[in-house]
């Protein structure tokens, strides 16, 4: 029996890749974080993600880190009348009990602050998300082109396996 369990627990591994670009950490559930190349002399990027609390307690996003850059800030664009406005999240952005809340251009994101070199596509760009209750949260980024205003795999289901988007998994 405990063979056959290990044996299936390695097939179910193996078998599913379309699992792979999430990340768990407690009741947190981070799914497919991804960012946008900059032009260079860019000092600033932009990471989006969608979290799941899957706990019966609250927690907080209370800021994360980037690999080339200086700070991340939470940030959430905002119509103020006619304008759009983007305002700084100081005091954490909490996430209640069953609560998703998907980071998108025009609404919540990820400022990357005084990046020293530009984001390029190629391998996922490596970062952290810091919550209050979880901790901290080793994730990486999908890199898309510059000025992209969504990413193809943003939404998991319905993915196949041999989807040329499965490409950025990481199953290690
Ligand atoms: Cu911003």
């Amino acid at each position: 029996m405990k063979q056959l369990i290990l044996a299936l627990t390695a097939l179910i591994a193996m078998c599913c890749p379309s699992f792979a670009h999430q990340f768990e950490k407690g009741a947190l559930l981070i799914v497919h974080p991804w960012t946008r190349a900059t032009p260079e002399g860019a000092t600033m990027g932009a990471g989006y993600v969608t979290i799941t609390n899957n706990g019966k307690e609250a927690d907080k996003l209370s800021g994360g880190a980037f690999e080339s850059a200086d700070r991340v800030e939470i940030h959430e664009m905002k119509m103020d009348g006619d304008k759009m406005m983007m305002r700084k999240v100081t005091d954490g952005l909490e996430i209640k009990p069953g609560e998703t809340v998907k980071f998108s251009p025009g609404a919540y994101h990820l400022m990357f602050v005084g990046l020293k070199k530009p984001i390029v596509q190629g391998p996922n760009a490596k970062g952290s998300l810091t919550f209050e209750k979880a901790g901290t949260i080793d994730i990486d980024y999908k890199v898309e082109a510059i000025g992209a205003m969504n990413s193809s795999d943003a939404d998991h289901s319905g993915m196949k396996m041999d989807d040329p988007e499965m490409k950025h998994d990481h199953m290690q």
